[in-house]
């Protein structure tokens, strides 16, 4: 069932496209790609954290990072759609992995994969790796960046056999995963089949892994799934709202980020507006109370992990810098429309009518934004 290109997914392997072409017919289409590993050549990880890219240097890694606490998650128990998270120090995470390693047989009652490890935020050095130019335009990981909070920028490691269950990304984000090392064996749903894959198993009943359902092949012939194999050096872009499960075949290392930019900004808009409402009708007791924006906008952080204040501000935040700085760069040339877009339609929603915004309205970038449409 591996993919080769088909209407959902284009294999760039052999020639990487112009950033134009992945714009127009990827991210735009929404659709995923393979990129080979020459966009990851000078990666310095793939050097340093690897013996010759045959095998993991843990010496190398645990040098570096061994005091660092780190997320790790066992994939062998269920905790609901997700897998039970503990910390731990790296060095006790590598000696993990070495040890599966030695034994060659992976203990299948305790895989533990380390997730969502922010590493280059939490070891103020980023420079292991270079964000290919195809995902340079990211208002998330820009934002977060300049107001030093949490971002969306990832380091995985996990032994053969680790796996992350069916799922859909944070906010209707894009995903762009590098392998530093090994294979991931990935298993994708388009986004407009995913409420028919709900409809077909019950939208309570989703598996960590389509595999496990007795008529899996029917099933994901049904909803348009496919599987792609991403190899070392090998760089994935997953589309929004696709939902997808991943195994890793061997060890494996990838670099993963979250973002969003002027394709998919609305997508993340309305994926907003609906967890908010979805908020509204839990707390709609509280309706009348004069903390009642405040409470929903707190919840909804819980819940979706952004709330109306953090968009507004991102907004403000990335349409100052474009206009201020880095409007003419090619990679911004679609932004300020989509921002404008986004800015009127904001303005016009009564869910973002609280008097605290006013002065998110009377923002000067934002006003001249008016002026450019
Ligand atoms: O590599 C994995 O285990 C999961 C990656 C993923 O879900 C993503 O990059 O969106
Ligand atoms: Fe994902």
């Amino acid at each position: 069932m591996e993919a080769k290109s088909n209407d959902y997914f284009i294999d760039y392997s052999d020639q990487l496209p112009s950033y134009e072409h992945f714009y127009e017919n990827v991210m735009r289409k929404n659709i995923a790609c393979m990129f080979g590993p020459q966009l990851t050549e000078q990666w310095t990880c793939r050097k340093e954290w690897t013996i010759d890219g045959q095998s993991i240097d843990f010496d190398h890694l645990v040098n570096k990072y061994a005091t660092l606490p780190v997320p790790v998650y066992d994939c062998s128990e269920k905790h609901f759609n997700s897998n039970p998270r503990t910390e731990m120090l790296f060095s006790q995470y590598a000696d993990y992995w070495q040890q599966q390693q030695q034994q060659q047989v992976i203990d299948a009652n305790r895989i533990l994969y380390l997730k969502d490890w922010h590493l280059a935020q939490d070891s103020n050095c980023g420079d292991f790796y270079k964000i290919p130019t195809y995902f340079e335009s990211d208002y998330l990981n820009e934002y977060c960046t300049a107001k030093s909070i949490a971002d969306f920028k990832f380091t995985y490691m996990g032994p053969k056999g680790s796996t992350t269950p069916l799922h859909v990304d944070v906010f209707g984000s894009f995903s762009w995963s590098a392998n530093v090392i090994g294979t991931k064996r990935w298993l994708m749903i388009p986004d407009h089949c995913v409420e028919t894959l709900k409809q077909l198993i019950g939208v309570n009943n989703l598996p960590h892994d389509l595999y496990t359902l007795p008529n899996y092949e029917q099933i994901i012939a049904k909803v348009n799934g496919f599987e792609i194999i991403q190899k070392a050096g090998q760089v994935l872009f997953v589309p929004s709202g696709y939902m997808h499960q991943v195994e890793n075949i061997e060890h494996t290392i990838s670099i993963n980020h979250n973002w969003f930019n002027a394709c998919n900004l609305d997508r993340v808009y309305s994926n907003l507006l609906n967890a908010l409402k979805d908020v509204q009708n839990e707390m709609s007791d509280l309706k009348n109370t004069d903390e009642w924006n405040e409470t929903c906008d707190r919840i909804l952080t819980i819940h979706f992990g952004m709330n109306r204040s953090y968009f507004m501000d991102q907004i403000r935040h990335i349409t100052t810098n474009r206009l201020l700085r880095q409007s003419n760069h090619f990679r911004y040339k679609h932004d300020i429309e989509c921002l404008a877009k986004i800015y009127t339609k904001i303005l016009s929603n009564h869910q973002f009518q609280n008097k605290n915004h006013e002065d998110w309205k009377n923002c000067e970038s934002l006003k001249s934004l008016n002026k450019l449409l």
